[in-house]
């Protein structure tokens, strides 16, 4: 089951709106079929690693990081694949929460004859789909929110010095969580001050890069920004307020970009809730937001940060420097967002440490 996760995470980021799904079949004590979900979400991890297989799949066991599926889609179920194609057992990680599968797909299975088994790493199973889970249960995408700080926690100089504060390891890790995200998302600020591509700039991992969201209320990024200079070339949306300026919305429509408007919040400002509502109806799974100091602030204080990615580098910067977030209008310290943490590993001179809402 680690080797069909480990299968199922090369999937992330590119096959949304589908989960990324890992399957490994093993007979007489070989592994015989190897498969994960492909570009798109098809042809789905089972019917890669039954075709890989072929007859070697007869009386053997199918590790399957996800509930095979039990409707029909383009192509009959897995579940009935996996059954026409006589494996003796099937091993699932974590229940289907898609309601034309949630438990039917082992259903299906069971009274077909075959033995399955549930809950072999569910958790791991659970967590590397996440951002499907929640798209499916409350049409919501899972946020990421990835820093870049000191010791204590700043992420520029006051003269806006940032690059870099974390070293080339670090930077690079980052870029891997560009190649796994569906969505890359920034606010304005940060996309008229650096400018930034936005792009996964890794040896051999360029195509995948993730769609480009700007949070734009009053479209102020311009059309000679990098963003929209590329936009032809790799898709780029740009999250705006209903009602927005339309000569501007159609100047950016002629360059390629795709303007979505959102309702206002309390504050006058994007109801980022229905921003993130809007994302996972286009079938969006997984965001990950990087900067700025406000898009952040209003995420954290919304309660919309699912998981909080912060590389600390070993070096103080004092209170002059700049915070990650601007203010939250925080007095005590029971209105805090808080986390729990999930993960922390170094990285090159610097730290990883991943956290969970809690
Ligand atoms: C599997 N194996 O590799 C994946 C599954 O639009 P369709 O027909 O491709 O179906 C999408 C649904 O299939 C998706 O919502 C999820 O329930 C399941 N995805 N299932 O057995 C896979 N990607
Ligand atoms: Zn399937």
């Amino acid at each position: 089951m680690r080797a069909a996760l480990a299968l199922a995470r090369r999937g992330l980021g590119t096959v949304w709106p589908n989960p990324a799904v890992g399957c490994v079949i093993v007979s007489q004590g070989r592994v015989v079929g190897r498969g994960w979900t492909q570009p798109g979400g098809r042809p789905h991890a089972e019917t890669e690693a039954l075709a890989m297989a072929g007859e070697a799949a007869r009386g053997g066991t199918v590790y399957v990081t996800l509930e095979p599926c039990a409707h029909h889609g383009k192509t009959p179920p897995c579940a009935e694949a996996l059954v026409s194609a006589g494996v003796a057992r099937v091993v699932v990680a974590v229940q289907d929460p898609d309601p034309r599968v949630a438990g039917k797909g082992v259903a299906l299975l069971s009274k077909a004859g075959v033995e399955v088994l549930e809950g072999l790493l569910e958790d791991e199973a659970a967590e590397l789909n996440a951002g499907f889970f929640q798209r499916v249960t409350i049409g919501r995408p899972l946020v990421t929110l990835k820093l870049a700080g000191t010791l204590d926690g700043r992420i520029a100089t006051h003269s806006g010095e940032s690059r870099w504060i974390t070293g080339e390891a670090a930077r690079m890790a980052a870029h891997l969580l560009r190649a796994e995200t569906d969505v890359i998302m920034v606010g304005s600020g940060t996309a008229l001050y650096d400018d930034p591509d936005l792009t996964c700039r890794l040896g051999g991992l360029s195509e995948r890069s993730p769609v480009r969201v700007v949070v734009d209320g009053r479209l102020r990024l311009p059309l000679t920004s990098r963003l929209v200079a590329s936009a032809n070339d790799i898709p780029t949306w740009v999250l705006t307020l209903e009602g927005c300026d339309g000569n501007r919305r159609e100047a950016f429509m002629d360059a390629g970009v795709d303007v979505v408007e959102i309702p206002a919040g309390a504050e006058g400002s994007i109801d980022l809730e229905a921003a993130l509502d809007a994302l996972a109806e286009s079938g969006v799974t997984r965001v990950l937001v990087e900067g700025g100091a406000h898009l952040s602030a209003a995420l954290l204080r919304a309660g919309l940060v699912d998981r909080l990615i912060w590389f600390r580098s070993p070096r103080m910067m004092g209170g002059d420097g700049l915070a990650a977030a601007v203010a939250f209008g925080v007095d005590h310290l029971a209105q805090t967002p808080r986390f729990e943490r999930i993960d922390v590993r170094p990285v090159g001179d610097d730290i990883m440490e991943t956290y969970s809402r809690l």
